[in-house]
């Protein structure tokens, strides 16, 4: 499994890439230098330090994505929660998806340190500006793809999440401690349920191939686009806000799934998947960028129903957000009485 001890070695931003500098005059640009410099010194920039536009905005995109994703990213899961087998995995997915509601929340605060407020980011979700994850577009079509999205989706997100605990903006690295030590048990209950049903009839069985067979090739598209696609990747890493590229994660992810599906007893639904002795690595086959794009830019399967659910839920969830205003402002009214 993927654990809090996977390192990142130090060093590997490419240094080809010059820092974009913000600086229009000398005072801004002593600040600009003293940013480099943190920055070179793997250091963290923290809200009340001054950063160049371009890093404001690159983190409050990634993060509010990110937050994005974990919200709509409980629906999947949150539909089959009335129809899970039985107690223990109903309590299990409860507390699962509640998980990604506490992870969504968490990464809405690290973005509005950056000065970008709650609702301006749920405006741009709730109005199609916004992106989140291609992999949450998918539908859940059985109990088994419960089970595959904590093994691979999870999984997919931990290898790519541990790396930002160690990214250059503390409040965004600070968050993804929590989220990914939750990532891992998200991961392992989902390897267990399918361990479960790999054990149960044949059916169950074909189930558990089946929905491994439908996430397979949308898994290894979270990553992002390749490398020499990917027109936000070289600037992340020279930020030290991403600090492994696309394509590398989705190998090592590659090639931690590959002992996993066997020790399961399901195949990866890939004929080009094999070891590869002088790489030491295993080659895959191509992935359909196509279908990934048309995804993200809002075409999936699902696109319209998330964001409707969504919509949905913040419309209906508008009187308990101003009930809770009108109680802080009367507990403040009290406080203020009491104080005078
Ligand atoms: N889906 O230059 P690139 C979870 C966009 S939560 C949609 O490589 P970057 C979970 C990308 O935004 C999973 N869009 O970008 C939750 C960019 O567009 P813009 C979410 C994607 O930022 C609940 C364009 O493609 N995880 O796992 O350097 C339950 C070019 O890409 C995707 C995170 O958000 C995609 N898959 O790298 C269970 C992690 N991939 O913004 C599980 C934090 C790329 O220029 N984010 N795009 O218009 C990241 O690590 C990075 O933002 C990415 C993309 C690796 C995703």
């Amino acid at each position: 499994m993927y654990t809090q001890s996977f390192s990142v070695p130090d060093g590997d931003a490419p240094t080809a890439v010059k820092l974009v500098s913000g600086a229009t005059d000398n005072a801004t640009q002593a600040l600009q230098d003293a940013f480099d410099a943190r920055i070179d010194a793997d250091g963290r920039i923290e809200p009340q330090d001054w950063m160049p536009d371009a890093y404001r905005k690159t983190l409050v995109r990634q993060i509010s994505q990110h937050a994005h994703s974990e919200i709509v990213g409980m629906l999947p899961e949150g539909n089959w929660i009335s129809r899970a087998p039985s107690l223990k995995r109903k309590a299990i997915l409860m507390a699962k998806v509640q998980d990604e509601a506490g992870h969504g929340l968490y990464l809405y605060s690290a973005a509005e340190t950056l000065g970008t407020s709650r609702d301006q980011m749920l405006d741009a979700l709730h109005t199609g500006r916004a992106k989140y994850s291609s992999i949450f577009t998918y539908p859940t079509l059985t109990w088994a793809d419960v089970g595959v999205i904590g093994w691979l989706v999870d999984g997919a997100a931990i290898m790519n999440q541990i790396p930002l605990c160690r990214c250059s903006y503390g409040p965004y690295a600070r968050a993804m401690v929590r989220v990914c030590k939750e990532e891992s048990f998200h991961q392992r209950q989902g390897y267990e349920a399918l361990l479960v049903m790999m054990t149960g009839t044949q059916e169950q069985k074909d189930m558990v191939q089946d929905a491994v067979n439908r996430w397979w090739w949308k898994c290894l598209a979270m990553f992002g686009p390749p490398d020499a696609d990917s027109p936000n990747s070289a600037q992340g890493m020279r930020w030290g806000i991403k600090r492994i590229s696309n394509d590398d994660l989705r190998q090592k992810f590659v090639d931690a799934t590959v002992p996993q599906a066997k020790v399961l007893g399901v195949t990866l639904p890939d004929p080009d998947l094999k070891w590869n002795e002088e790489r030491q690595h295993h080659d895959y086959g191509a992935i359909d960028w196509d279908e990934f794009w048309a995804t993200v830019n809002g075409n999936g399967p699902c696109n319209k129903e998330r964001l409707n659910t969504r919509v949905k839920a913040w419309n209906e969830g508008a009187w308990v957000r101003e009930a809770a205003l009108a109680h802080a402002r009367k507990q403040q009214d009290k406080q203020m009485k009491e104080a005078a």
